[in-house]
This record gives structure tokens, C-alpha cells and sequence, in this order.
């Protein structure tokens, strides 16, 4: 066979696979499998060790099986998701870092520009406030998992924790929606 065929057949079998694994992402229930084993979490500001987290390195910390309903405050009574979240404690990854004295909120970012944030205490005071990396079995892109609080402190595609000095407030909390973000009665906080 000559050559140049040969390198035509190859490159057609690499651009044939990579269509048949980007195809496979986009339909299924699993979250992009290159953003997903290639996701890493800046752990930043006021710390004694800024570090970045692999979803290997953190599939590797003590994880947490947490059940818990996600309710998004524009369709109030509907369960949006419901299951098993396994993850690692916020909080382990935060005592990873050290916080120093002066931090005070948890800001939360991710890749497609959505924010959120919690109170360092609350944080420290629950463990089931977890940094989900699978669902019901199934590898997920990281994301935050806050039981008993709206899907807007869910953040998806998480890529920075940063502690910081002030009142940092995220996309929906800027807003003007509950900072505490407590699904109370059911019905939708408003802003
Ligand atoms: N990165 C990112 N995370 C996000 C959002 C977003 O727009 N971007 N929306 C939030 C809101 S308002 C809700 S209700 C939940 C919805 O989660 P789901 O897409 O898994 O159902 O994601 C939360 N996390
Ligand atoms: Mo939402």
C-alpha cells in the first residue's frame, strides 16, 4: 500500500474516534468525559497552601455518600434531581489548605462564569456539604452538593474555591436571593 494512503486511513481512524467519543458525551447522562478526568480545582486565596485538586486526587480523600433532592427556585415543587452523591466533605478540602484568620466566605467559580459562595463557618459545620464527583454511580464534572439548600448553591463545573475577607455574594445571591439559600416551606425564596 503507498504511503500516502496509509496516512490518509490513520488520520480518517482519529478523526472517526474522536467524532464516535464527542458524539457518546453529548447524548449521554455522563458529563463530558475530557472536562470530567481533566477537571482541576484551584484552592486559593486566604490559605497557608494554595494547592489544585485532580478529580483523581480528590476520588482518592475519605468520600461521603450524601442523598439529597435538588430543588431549583424557578420550579419550586419539582424534584430536578434526586440521588446518591458521592464526594468529599468542602470542608476536608478547605482543612487541606489551611484557612487563615481572616477568611470569611467560600467563593465559589466555575468554567462557564456561574458563581456562588457560603459562610466559612457553615461550611465547617457540615460535612454533607460535599464536592460531588459522582452521581448514583456515575462520574460527574465536580460540583457542589448543599442539602436543604436551593439548586443555585449547587455550582457545576467547579474550578476555583477562593477564601476570601468580604461578603462575597454569587450570580444568584447578587441577585438578590437568600444568601442561606434554606429551602424552607418549598415555595421559591423570590428575590
Ligand atoms: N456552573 C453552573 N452551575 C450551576 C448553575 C449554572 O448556571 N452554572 N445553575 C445552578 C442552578 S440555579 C441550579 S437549579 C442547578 C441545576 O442543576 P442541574 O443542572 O444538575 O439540574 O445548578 C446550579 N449550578
Ligand atoms: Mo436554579
Amino acid at each position: 500500500m503507498k504511503k500516502e494512503i496509509f496516512a490518509v486511513l490513520v488520520l480518517l481512524l482519529l478523526i472517526g474516534g474522536t467524532y464516535l467519543l464527542a458524539g457518546k458525551e453529548r447524548g449521554g447522562p455522563v458529563d463530558d468525559y475530557t472536562v470530567l478526568t481533566g477537571s482541576i480545582i484551584q484552592v486559593t486565596g486566604l490559605v497557608e497552601r494554595s494547592y489544585n485538586i485532580t478529580y483523581d486526587e480528590l476520588s482518592r480523600l475519605p468520600a461521603k455518600n450524601v442523598e439529597a433532592p435538588l430543588y431549583c427556585v424557578g420550579e419550586p415543587g419539582k424534584v430536578r434531581k434526586n440521588g446518591t452523591w458521592k464526594g468529599v466533605p468542602l470542608k476536608t478540602v478547605l482543612e487541606l489548605a489551611g484557612p487563615q484568620g481572616g477568611a470569611y466566605k467560600v467563593a465559589l467559580y466555575a468554567s462557564d462564569g456561574f458563581t456562588t459562595d457560603f459562610y466559612l463557618n457553615t461550611v465547617m459545620g457540615d460535612e454533607n456539604i460535599i464536592i460531588a464527583y459522582e452521581f448514583n454511580g456515575e462520574p460527574i464534572t465536580p460540583r457542589i452538593v448543599a442539602p436543604g439548600r436551593w439548586g443555585y448553591k449547587w455550582i457545576k463545573y467547579l474550578t476555583k474555591i477562593e477564601l476570601v475577607s468580604y461578603d462575597f455574594k454569587g450570580t444568584w445571591e447578587s441577585a438578590g436571593y437568600p444568601d442561606d439559600a434554606y429551602i424552607t416551606d418549598g415555595s421559591s425564596p423570590g428575590r
